[in-house]
C-alpha cells in the first residue's frame, strides 16, 4: 500500500473533443496514455484535497480496468472519496445527477457515446464539474496544455479494488464507496414526472418499445419502465448492456436502431418506440408509423411542458445548438420566452442553466435534457414523453400534426458523410470559407442566399468567445443549410450537412421530408463541392 510516482513521457494527441478524449481503445492501451491524460486532469484542477469524485463508465470492453486505474490515481492525488457506480457502470446523465446530488468536486465519465466499442472499437473519457455538466473549454485547454508537459504521474499501487456490490472501503486512506448505479437517477425522476399517470396508462394497455442497444440504458431502462410503472416484461429489448454493444453502433437513429425501426413501422407498432446510445445521454422517439425529429421533439416538448408534474410553473428559457431546426424558436416566441442558440456540444447548455436561463435544450442529434441534470438525458425525455401520453391520451402522430398546424412544419435533414478523408474535409470548409463574403446575393436554383458565416458564439454568461463553430448559409425565404465537421469520429473525418425547410401551408405537411429538401441537397454539393472533396455521392447516414 504505497503510492507511487512514475515517469512519464507526453503524448502529443491528447486534445479533448466536442465531449471529451475519444480514441480507439487500442490508443488508449498505450502504457501510460490513460494514466497521463487523468494526471493532466487532475493537474488542471484546484482544490480537490480530501472532496468527492464521482467515476463511472457506459461499460465499454476497458471500462473496469480504466476504473480501477483511475481509483488508484484518485487516491494517491488526495482526493477524499470516490462514488463510483457498481460494477463500474453510470449512464452520463446519472453521473451528472450523482454529482449534483452530493455535491462532489466533479466526475470522470468513461465513455465515447455512440462510437462502437469492443477490442477494435473506441474509447474516451471526459471531465465534467461540480454543477455536473462537461467541462468547459477553459478546463479541456488545460487539460491539453498539461498532458503536453507531462513528466510524472501519481498512483496508488493497492491491487484490491472490489465493485461487484454495493459497500464502502478505503483504498490508500481515500474512502471508496460503490453505489447502486440506478436509485439516485430513479429517485429524481420520480420527482419530475407523474409516475402514477404514466403506470395508469400502461395497466390500460398502452404499448412501448424501448431499445437499449446493448449499452448502458438498459439497467435504468428495466428498473424504471418495467419495474417501477409497470410496462409489460421485454418492453425494454437488447437491455443487458455488453462490451462491445453486441457489434452495433449504439446510435440510436434510423440506421443504427434498426430493429426498434422496423417494428415501429410495421402492423403491430406499439404506441410509442424509443432507442438510447451508448452512455444514456440521447434518445429517439417514433409513433406508430410515425418518426419525430429531434427538433420537433424539443419544440413539443416545449409546448407542452406545462403538462409534466417538474415543468408545471413553466419555462425560464429554452436552448438549442446551431445546426438544430428552428421549430423551437417559434414556439419560445409564443410562450414570450427566450431561445438560445449555441454551439454543438451540452457544454454551452450549462453555463445557461446555471444562471438560470433557460429550463430545455436540445440537439438535432437525437440529445434532448433540461436543467434537472447538466447533460443531455435520453430516458428523461422517453418518461417526458410518456407523461405527455399519459395527459393528452392521442397518437404520437395527431400530436405532431396537430403542433404543425399550429406553429408550421421544419423540414429537416442531416446528412453525415461519416469516415472521409480528412484533407478533403478540410479544404471543403476551407474553401467555403473563403466564399463566404460574396455569397449573399448569389442564386442556386431559385434560391437567393440571404446571409452566409462561420457560427461564432459569445456565452451571454461568461463572455467567452468560440468561433469556427459551423458555415450557416441561410436564404431568403428561411431556408438554411450548415456545414460542420464532427468533433466525436475517431476515424479520418466526418462531415455533417445540415439541410432545412419551413413550411407554414399543412396541405404540404404529409410530404416526406428528404422530397420536400431535394433541392437544398442539390444546391449544397454546388455550394461545398461535396462530392469532389469526400469522393463519396451519397451519405453514410441520413436523418
Ligand atoms: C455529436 C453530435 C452532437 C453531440 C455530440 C456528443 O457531435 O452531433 O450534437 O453533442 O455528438 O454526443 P459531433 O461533433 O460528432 O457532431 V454523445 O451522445 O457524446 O453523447
Ligand atoms: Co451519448
Amino acid at each position: 500500500m504505497t503510492q507511487q510516482t512514475i515517469q512519464t513521457q507526453a503524448f502529443p494527441d491528447q486534445l479533448p473533443g466536442t465531449s471529451g478524449l475519444r480514441k480507439k481503445i487500442r490508443v488508449f492501451q498505450q502504457p501510460h496514455y490513460l494514466e497521463n491524460f487523468v494526471q493532466s486532469i487532475f493537474d488542471s484542477l484546484y482544490g480537490f484535497e480530501r472532496e468527492t469524485l464521482v467515476l463511472g463508465g457506459d461499460g465499454r470492453y476497458g471500462n473496469l480496468e480504466a476504473i480501477a486505474v483511475i481509483l488508484r490515481m484518485a487516491a494517491a492525488n488526495g482526493f477524499g472519496r470516490v462514488l463510483v457506480g457498481r460494477d463500474g457502470l453510470l449512464s452520463t446523465p446519472a453521473a451528472s445527477c450523482v454529482i449534483r446530488k452530493y455535491q462532489a468536486f466533479g466526475g470522470i465519465i468513461l465513455s465515447a457515446s455512440h462510437n462502437p466499442g469492443g477490442p477494435d472499437g473506441d474509447f474516451g473519457i471526459k471531465y465534467n464539474t461540480g454543477n455536473g455538466g462537461p467541462a468547459p473549454e477553459k478546463i479541456t485547454d488545460a487539460i491539453f496544455e498539461h498532458s503536453r508537459q507531462i513528466r510524472e504521474y501519481h498512483i496508488s499501487d493497492e491491487a484490491d479494488i472490489a465493485l461487484h456490490q454495493v459497500h464502502e472501503f478505503t483504498l490508500d486512506g481515500m474512502l471508496v464507496s460503490v453505489i447502486d448505479p440506478v436509485d439516485d437517477y430513479a429517485e429524481l425522476m420520480a420527482s419530475l414526472f407523474d409516475f402514477d399517470a404514466i403506470a395508469a396508462m400502461f395497466r390500460g394497455g398502452f404499448r412501448l418499445r424501448f431499445d437499449a442497444m446493448h449499452a448502458i440504458t438498459g439497467p435504468y431502462a428495466t428498473e424504471i419502465l418495467e419495474r417501477r410503472l409497470g410496462a409489460s416484461a421485454g418492453t425494454v429489448i437488447n437491455g443487458i448492456p455488453l462490451t462491445d454493444f453486441g457489434g452495433g453502433h449504439p446510435d440510436p437513429n434510423l440506421v443504427y436502431a434498426k430493429q426498434l425501426v422496423e417494428e415501429m413501422f410495421s402492423d403491430t407498432a406499439p404506441d410509442f418506440g424509443a432507442a438510447s446510445d451508448g452512455d444514456g445521454d440521447r434518445n429517439m422517439v417514433l409513433g406508430a408509423n410515425f418518426f419525430v425529429t429531434p427538433s420537433d421533439s424539443l419544440a413539443l416538448l416545449t409546448a407542452n411542458a406545462t403538462l409534466v408534474p417538474g415543468y408545471a410553473a413553466g419555462l425560464t428559457g429554452v436552448a438549442r445548438s446551431m445546426p438544430t431546426s428552428m421549430a423551437t424558436d417559434r414556439v419560445a416566441e409564443a410562450l414570450g420566452i427566450d431561445c438560445f442558440e449555441t454551439p454543438t456540444g451540452w457544454k454551452f447548455f450549462g453555463n445557461l442553466m446555471d444562471a438560470g436561463k433557460v429550463t430545455l435544450c436540445g440537439e438535432e442529434s437525437f440529445g434532448t435534457g433540461s436543467s434537472h441534470v447538466r447533460e443531455k438525458d435520453g430516458l428523461w425525455a422517453v418518461l417526458f414523453w410518456l407523461n405527455i401520453f399519459a395527459v393528452r391520451q392521442q397518437p404520437m402522430a395527431d400530436m405532431v400534426r396537430e403542433h404543425w398546424a399550429c406553429y408550421g412544419r421544419n423540414f429537416y435533414s442531416r446528412h453525415d458523410y461519416e469516415g472521409v478523408g480528412k484533407a478533403g474535409a478540410e479544404a471543403l470548409m476551407t474553401e467555403l470559407r473563403a466564399r463566404l463574403a460574396t455569397l449573399p446575393g448569389e442564386s442556386f436554383g431559385n434560391l437567393c442566399v440571404a446571409y452566409a458565416d462561420d457560427f461564432s458564439y459569445t456565452d451571454p454568461v461568461d463572455g467567452s468567445v468560440s468561433t469556427g463553430q459551423g458555415i450557416r448559409i441561410g436564404f431568403e425565404g428561411g431556408d438554411r443549410i450548415v456545414f460542420r465537421l464532427s468533433g466525436t469520429g475517431t476515424e479520418g473525418a466526418t462531415l455533417r450537412v445540415y439541410l432545412e425547410r419551413f413550411e407554414v401551408d399543412v396541405q404540404h405537411h404529409e410530404q416526406d421530408a428528404q422530397a420536400a429538401l431535394a433541392d437544398l441537397v442539390v444546391i449544397a454539393d454546388e455550394l461545398a463541392g461535396i462530392r469532389c472533396h469526400t469522393g463519396r455521392d451519397v451519405p453514410t447516414v441520413i436523418t
